[in-house]
């Protein structure tokens, strides 16, 4: 028989996945601490308020603090469970930054009792579920942790990273399969009772780097098959063959399936997590890491191409449209369409650049300090503009009628209007 879970938890981690956590925890009626460093986050959440976009997110957050599950601190309460959702940026030399799993486990060791689960969901590289594990260790020598082979562990320690689509989160959270790594079996089989509560996928049990890895090649898989897209792209363009045509007939093959080029890859996971395997086998690593360099290389392509067509004018205006780092959400950060709109208007202080963004109001900072770009209506930016820059697959953009490109010079990044 499964065991089943009951008792607190401790989300640590307000954010992309750390919320939607909490409220999909607290709507099957587990009573959820999302305790958060930022004051404003702690306090829109115990508003029953969401401090970003994701869909359906805010109505579970906001039933489930009215229900009184869901509550919000700045401080890590005694629990049963504690689940580690803080980011695991990449610092300088494309080694993981741990400074805020480090920090996080600092908050949990002080009301850490017998019994406890700890997860860390936060992507890592294979090793990190241990040293949290040391970490703890550290900071309460009266306690056995899953590491020490001396005697029976006292707390339980596993990964379970999380692998939701931005956009789709509260879906994916509920369906999609977890992998659950324990530092030991039991502690696999306590974090998976956990997971139970909500997951209605199957929960693959295995050790704790294992699941640290599988998490990272899940999206390396993902860099290097974009990566080949983006290639094909640039050599289709080199030699005046459309890529999207090239793409399509090889598609039919019953075992080709060629994803689709772009502008550059953004977010916060496909362009961070390869270089965490860099990191532990750099030597070995030579095919993920080429693929990092493919797609960093992108957005400086797409400039250049612009550039080129721009000296086919006297003062262009280029509209850009779209901001976002993929179609149809709100989300700016690690954008190759902001950083391709920032070189272009950094190099070309003479440019008129048009942005339009449905899905913000206003500019990022990044580009808020050039003179020479504003954001508008998608309508008014292509009436303005010369050159027409599709940088993003919005449907918005998608279902914009064709005559309004007509006379104007079109780069068409995503292949959204062949
Ligand atoms: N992109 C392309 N071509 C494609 C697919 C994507 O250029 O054919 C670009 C997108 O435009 C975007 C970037 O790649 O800039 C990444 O987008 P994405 O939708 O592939 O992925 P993310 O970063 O939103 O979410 C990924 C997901 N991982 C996988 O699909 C393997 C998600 O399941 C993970 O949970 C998430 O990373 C994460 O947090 O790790």
């Amino acid at each position: 028989m499964d065991e089943k879970f009951t008792g607190r938890v401790a989300i640590l981690g307000l954010g992309y996945i750390g919320l939607p956590t909490a409220a999909v925890l607290a709507t099957r009626g587990i009573e959820v601490v999302g305790v958060d460093v930022n004051e404003a986050t702690v306090k829109a959440v115990a508003n029953g308020e969401v401090p970003f976009v994701e869909p359906d997110l805010a109505t579970a957050v906001s039933g489930a603090v009215a229900m009184g599950n869901l509550t919000a601190s700045t401080t890590t309460p005694r629990a049963d469970a504690f689940i580690i959702a803080v980011p695991t940026p990449f610092a300088e030399d494309h080694q993981a930054d741990l400074r805020h799993v480090h920090a996080a486990t600092a908050q949990i060791a002080p009301v850490l009792e017998r019994g406890n689960v700890v997860v860390l969901e936060s992507t890592s590289p294979p090793g990190t579920t241990e040293q949290v594990s040391r970490w703890l260790a550290e900071l309460r020598p009266d306690l056995v942790l899953p590491h020490s082979s001396e005697g029976v562990a006292d707390v339980h320690v596993a990964h379970c990273p999380e692998r939701v689509l931005p956009g789709r989160i509260m879906i994916e959270m509920v369906t999609n399969d977890r992998v659950v790594g324990g530092l030991s079996p039991r502690c696999a089989a306590r974090a998976a009772a956990l997971y139970r509560v909500f997951c209605q996928g199957t929960i693959l049990m295995t050790d704790a780097a294992s699941a640290e890895m599988a998490k990272l090649v899940e999206n390396a898989y993902r860099d290097v098959n974009i990566a080949f897209a983006n290639e094909l792209s640039t050599i289709s363009e080199e030699i005046g063959l459309d890529v999207w045509e090239v793409i399509r007939l090889a598609n039919h093959h019953p075992r080709v399936n060629v994803l689709t080029p772009g502008p550059g890859v953004g977010g916060h996971c496909i362009a961070v997590d390869p270089w965490f395997i860099v990191g532990v086998a750099p030597d070995s690593s030579r095919l993920i890491r080429a693929a990092r360099g493919v797609n960093d290389a992108k957005p400086h392509h797409v400039v250049e191409q612009v550039m080129r067509t721009c000296g086919r004018f006297r003062e262009p205006t280029v509209a850009c449209l779209g901001l976002s780092y993929k179609a149809n959400i709100d989300d700016l950060r690690e954008s190759p369409a902001v950083d391709i709109v920032a070189e272009l208007a950094a190099s070309r202080p003479d440019l008129d650049i048009r942005v339009a963004e449905p899905l913000v109001r206003r500019l990022p900072l990044e580009l808020e300090t050039f003179g020479n770009v504003q954001l508008q209506g998608a309508p008014d930016a292509v009436a303005a503009a010369d050159i027409v820059v599709l940088l993003v697959d919005h449907d918005h953009f998608r279902s914009m009628s064709r005559s309004r490109l007509a006379g104007k010079v079109v780069y068409d990044t995503r292949g959204l209007w062949r």
